[in-house]
């Protein structure tokens, strides 16, 4: 397994005498004087307010039991500009210097808060998920494995369990990441029969949906301030293009520090298409690079055990691209990934009913590698 070259997420070391506080001193190509510092908030990814979390520990040490809050990036900009705090659920801290020191990067992708801690450099500790710890054992000898980030096992540290896994950026420099969720649905079907069992409604989704359309919630759920998680996150899909194409863009960070979360409504080809020429500087030659990643992908998808008994939910493709034309795509993501019952097998790419478990992920990426290509061909042919 340690043969596979894997692009790594990082965190800041433990130990060592190191402050757990992530002192940045470059940002990118201008150095940022040691301004940056993240912060986390339980807020709204939209919400304008800032929380004064300074540590690693604070940032990274959620113990709630689902650590739900979104999590916030603040880029404290040093600069005569004054450039306000940009706040995002996708987190990424870019390498802390250019020169030979440790590198300090992380990414918390579409995560919530608490999910990650230091590890040793070029690794990651990713909070528990026994779904996950399940997915990383079944792919150790799984066609997918060359597509996943390496896995070295559970750990634990101050008292909690942690997956220990590869830093998906080491191999980067100054990366831009996308995000892009896969599948026509993000809840599992438990999930459904939960709700409608025992209906809980939620403000906070509730919240999030008005945000971002007041005519979303119906009556009912207006007066009771409250939508329920499958209604949530059905309605995040319809909205988005999950439904529509099988996948959906989370966020984006690029390397010149900008950050966006902002892809609710992001729903035709059309729309994503604009999103990815912009991801990548129109430069084609990424998208081809991106291209063919995503075909050998299909392929080890279509060759997989693993993918033929699991039922895939929440997993994204992580896109990651530097100036130096370095470019990948590797499948994250396995909280919600289920093991199938002995004997059942899914097709991924035929449409949803209730109790089939069918997840679109294959039809997603379908349509995925169609949008690229159309990106590709536009892009090529202004040469
Ligand atoms: C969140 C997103 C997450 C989901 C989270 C939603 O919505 O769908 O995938 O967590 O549920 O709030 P949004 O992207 O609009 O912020 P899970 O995938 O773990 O279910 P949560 O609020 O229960 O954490």
């Amino acid at each position: 397994m340690d043969a596979h070259r894997v692009p790594q997420v990082t965190i800041t070391p433990d130990g060592g005498g190191s402050s757990r506080e992530m002192q940045q001193e470059d940002w990118g190509a201008n150095a940022m004087d040691g301004a940056l510092r993240r912060k986390l908030s339980t807020s709204s990814v939209s919400s304008t307010g800032s929380s004064a979390v300074e540590s690693e520990d604070d940032l990274l040490s959620d113990s709630e039991s689902k650590s739900k809050g979104i999590v916030t990036l603040e880029h404290l900009v040093d600069t005569a500009e004054n450039k306000p705090w940009w706040k995002l659920k996708t987190i990424v801290q870019w390498p802390f210097s250019a020169t030979q020191r440790r590198k300090l990067n992380w990414v918390q992708l579409a995560g919530h808060k608490g999910n990650f801690k230091a590890a040793d450099e070029g690794t990651i500790l990713k909070k528990y998920s026994e779904n996950e710890m399940w997915c990383f054992e079944r792919l150790r000898d799984d066609a997918l494995l060359p597509f996943v980030p390496v896995y070295h096992g559970v750990v634990e540290k101050d008292g909690e369990s942690f997956l220990h896994m590869a830093d998906l950026l080491a191999s980067f420099d100054l990366p831009n990441v996308m995000d892009c969720k896969m599948g026509v649905r993000t809840y599992l079907e438990e999930e459904l029969v939960r709700a409608r069992e025992r209906p809980k409604p939620r403000e906070d989704l509730y919240n999030k949906m008005v945000e971002v359309d007041s005519e979303g919630p119906t009556p009912q759920e207006h007066s009771q301030r409250g939508v329920t998680k499958p209604r949530y996150m059905q309605w995040r899909e319809s909205m988005s293009s999950s439904n529509s194409m099988g996948f959906r863009i989370e966020g984006i960070k690029k390397c010149d520090g900008t950050c966006r979360t902002d892809f609710k409504r992001t729903r035709s080809e059309q729309d994503v298409m604009v999103v990815f020429k912009d991801f990548v500087g129109g430069n084609v030659n990424i998208i081809k690079s991106y291209l063919s990643r995503l075909m050998e992908i299909r392929q080890a998808l279509t060759a997989s055990e693993f993918f033929k008994r699991h039922e895939v939910i929440g997993s994204s493709l992580l896109f990651i691209h530097d100036h130096t034309g370095n470019a990948q795509v590797w499948i994250i993501d396995f909280g919600k990934t289920t093991a199938l019952p002995e004997g059942h097998m899914l097709k991924h790419n035929i449409p949803w009913r209730e109790g089939n478990r069918e997840d679109g992920y294959l039809w997603g990426l379908q349509n995925l590698i169609h949008t690229l290509e159309a990106v590709s061909s536009e892009g090529s042919s202004r040469e």
